[in-house]
């Protein structure tokens, strides 16, 4: 009979010791990389984007969808989604785009202010792009470059920290 006892007691601590080991291995896998994080973005008629604050982690990867819910022509109501280096003259990447219609606004000589962008979308349509986070932490600052968007508020900043 003691004997017995003690045979049982020493099942019992292999078992608990076993699933110690499995609880280990299980919460590694639940670690396994998940993605990039999405931000959904809604530009509208109004000129407006949902979203015009973004906080990000050095080098995280993201995901931004924008989708364009007016119902005007793209040619008179297009949105697209640039996003550029911190430090870069908005205003006059702006005024630059201005004369880029037949790139979508995007101004070919300052695409090395571009870290990211979402090309001119009509009434809706939907575009992407996954980018890395820069890893200097700082304001990077985003808009629509569709004539006059950035000056009626299409405007919004990345922020690295
Ligand atoms: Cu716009």
């Amino acid at each position: 009979m003691k004997t017995r006892l003690l045979f049982v007691t020493a099942m019992a601590a292999l078992v608990t010791s076993g699933c110690g080991q499995k609880d280990t291995s299980t919460s590694v896998a639940a670690a396994s990389p998940a993605g990039p994080r999405e931000i959904e973005i809604t530009a509208s008629d109004t000129m407006k984007y949902s979203i015009t604050a973004i906080e990000a982690k050095p080098g995280e990867d993201i995901k931004v969808v924008l989708t364009n819910i007016g119902t005007q022509p793209r040619e008179v109501m297009g949105h697209n989604w640039v996003l550029l280096r911190a430090g870069s003259d908005v205003a006059a990447f702006d005024a630059a785009a201005l004369s880029s219609k037949d790139t979508g606004y995007i101004p070919a000589a300052l695409s090395g202010e571009i870290i990211a962008h979402i090309d001119l979308l009509g009434p809706r349509k939907s575009g992407e792009v996954e980018f890395k986070a820069p890893m200097e932490p700082g304001d990077y600052p985003f808009l629509c470059t569709f004539p006059a968007h950035y000056q009626a508020g299409m405007r919004g900043v990345l922020t690295v920290k």
